[in-house]
């Protein structure tokens, strides 16, 4: 394993980079080039700009994460192809730049979704918050105001004011998709990249559906073992693989977050893990806590025991942390709390690595 950090981009994130390089346990850093469309290629000369910046602060650019899946190629519509072959030399320039692993996700309309994004929490620090029961009584619209609430200016991801037109077109056109539909726009886009994968080099490493249920009645298929063992039938190639993020299959308690990463590990197809914990207080219910066991609901020391265990040698990196210190910065991605994250993830792997030898 190597400890791996997301950042946005200088004009998306507000944490500097070489204050990500002062982070001593972090080796690398997943970005993402959000200005693009979903969609467009991404330009062979923005990646080398990018790669340049991080490299610059003595970090390695091995790793993408929301090369984002346009919507018609999810819904399997007549334009999917040119999107497809968009996606194939996006995946083209990345290798050129030396990236080896492309995190990406499959949910309709939305990604990561929450009713709160800045809930506090007993010791005054703030994290996401999410409970189905509120969700039921709102709308996109709402939601978005009550995501704008606690955002500190950032847009989330999918949240942008000026797709909410947009989104009403998709709700109608995902009326018709159910969850079989949407496995087999997967399978049909994944055999057409997964080659083009293999040839670059580069594993793709879905990330689940977070929360891993549906949402306002749209189908969600990345959320259990079952689901995902499917997933990796769709194309029996190493390349086609998993980001598992504990905190999305974890929020099912049905999910055994250790037992995830033993199975998928042992067939070689966890590529990218996300390591962060939540506390689940009732049914669809959940918080965003720090990373320590105590703190929530999963056993990260017993996560952290399974990728050990399979000898997991790829990327990793905390996930959504909480706003401590005052900090004022993107919901889940602030600076000092998912450095305590990192640090501690890689304080328990190295006390393992040193009980082994
Ligand atoms: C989230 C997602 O849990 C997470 O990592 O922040 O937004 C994730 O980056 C995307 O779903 C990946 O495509
Ligand atoms: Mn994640």
């Amino acid at each position: 394993m190597y400890m791996n950090f997301r950042w946005f981009g200088k004009n998306d994130d507000c944490i500097p980079l070489p204050y990500v390089a002062q982070i001593p346990v972090v080796k690398s850093v997943v970005t993402s080039l959000l200005d693009i469309p979903i969609g467009d290629v991404w330009p062979l000369e923005r990646i080398m700009a990018v790669k340049r910046e991080i490299e610059d602060c003595g970090l390695r650019f091995d790793t993408v994460e929301s090369l984002n899946v346009h919507e018609d190629i999810k819904l399997g519509a007549p334009t999917r192809d040119g999107y497809i072959e968009n996606y194939r030399v996006t995946l083209r320039n990345l290798s050129q730049a030396g990236v080896k692993v492309v995190c990406y996700n499959f949910m309709p309309v939305f990604d990561y979704i929450r009713t709160d994004a800045a809930k506090e929490l007993p010791d005054g620090s703030t994290a996401m918050y999410f409970d189905d029961a509120i969700l039921r009584g709102l709308t996109p619209d709402s939601l978005m105001a009550e995501m704008e609430k606690g955002s500190n200016g950032f847009t989330l991801p999918g949240w942008e004011r000026s797709r909410m037109g947009e989104i009403r077109t998709l709700f109608e056109a995902y009326r018709t998709i159910n969850e079989e539909m949407l496995f087999d726009t997967l399978g049909y886009f994944l055999r057409a990249i997964i080659p083009v994968a293999a040839e670059c080099d580069i594993k793709m490493a879905i990330h689940p559906d977070d929360p891993p249920w549906s949402i306002f009645g749209l189908p969600r298929i990345l959320t259990c073992r079952k689901n995902l063992d499917r997933l990796i039938g769709l194309v029996d190639s190493p390349y086609n693989g998993l980001t598992l993020c504990s905190g999305s299959l974890g929020a099912d308690p049905g999910n055994d977050v250790p037992s995830l990463v033993h199975h998928f590990g042992k067939m070689g197809r966890i590529h990218f893990a996300h390591v962060r914990n939540i506390k689940i207080s009732g049914t669809r219910t959940l918080q965003e806590t720090a990373h320590q066991p105590e703190c929530g609901s999963l056993d990260i020391c017993a996560i952290m025991k399974a990728y050990h265990d399979i000898g997991f040698e790829g990327p990793m990196r905390p996930d959504h942390g909480r706003m401590i210190w005052g900090e004022k910065g993107r919901p889940g991605y602030g600076l000092y709390d998912r450095a305590l994250g990192a640090v501690y993830l890689q304080g328990l792997w190295d006390a393992m690595e040193r009980a082994s030898c």
